[in-house]
């Protein structure tokens, strides 16, 4: 197992559109070391979720577990969204965008479609932390950060504070 690199805001790697797995990729050792390297990278962080384009890998899945005591992983692989309703407002931060948090309006219930790390496909209907998470996740193999919801004005002065936090720590 390994812990892997994160990219930050403004890496333009993080703007990459994800390529579909192949599902007969799933099963396969390398494919299941890279989700087993992407959990132990969100559990050292620590971090509810984990989307495979944040650590430079360009293909269509992510890792996440919202649960309190770290022991419900979920992997989503190939996911699309069925289905949505409502509206909920959360405060989110990014492991891409280390020490800044802002509120994202997003589907308050979701009903996604994937395949998990078995290989098989599975629909899912959830709500809630995990809905929020689900769609931030999935944002980032668009190539879109919580971030773009912002202004661009205060999306300039997230970019400063980040480059302010990476001189002060140098
Ligand atoms: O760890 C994370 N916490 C979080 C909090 C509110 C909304 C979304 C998230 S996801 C984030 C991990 C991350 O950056 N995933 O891409
Ligand atoms: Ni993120």
């Amino acid at each position: 197992m390994a812990v892997l690199s994160i990219l930050e805001f403004p890496d333009p790697r993080l703007r990459t559109k994800a390529a579909a797995v192949d599902p007969a990729r799933v099963t396969q050792p390398e494919f299941q070391r890279l989700l087993d390297d992407m959990f132990e990278t969100m559990y050292e962080c620590p971090g509810i979720g984990l989307a495979a384009s944040q650590v430079d890998v360009h293909q269509r899945f992510m890792v996440i577990d919202v649960s309190e005591e770290k022991n419900q992983p979920m992997v989503f692989i190939n996911p699309e969204i069925l289905a949505r309703d409502g509206e909920q407002v959360y405060q989110e931060g990014c492991l891409s965008v280390p020490g800044i948090f802002a509120d994202v309006t997003r589907a308050n219930a979701i009903t996604v479609k994937a395949v998990g790390r078995d290989g098989q496909p599975f629909e899912l209907s959830t709500d809630g932390l995990l809905a929020v998470c689900i769609q931030h996740e999935m944002d980032h193999l668009e190539g879109k950060l919580f971030v773009d919801y912002l202004s661009p004005l205060k999306r300039e002065m997230v970019r400063k504070k980040l480059a302010k936090q990476r001189r002060q720590s140098a």
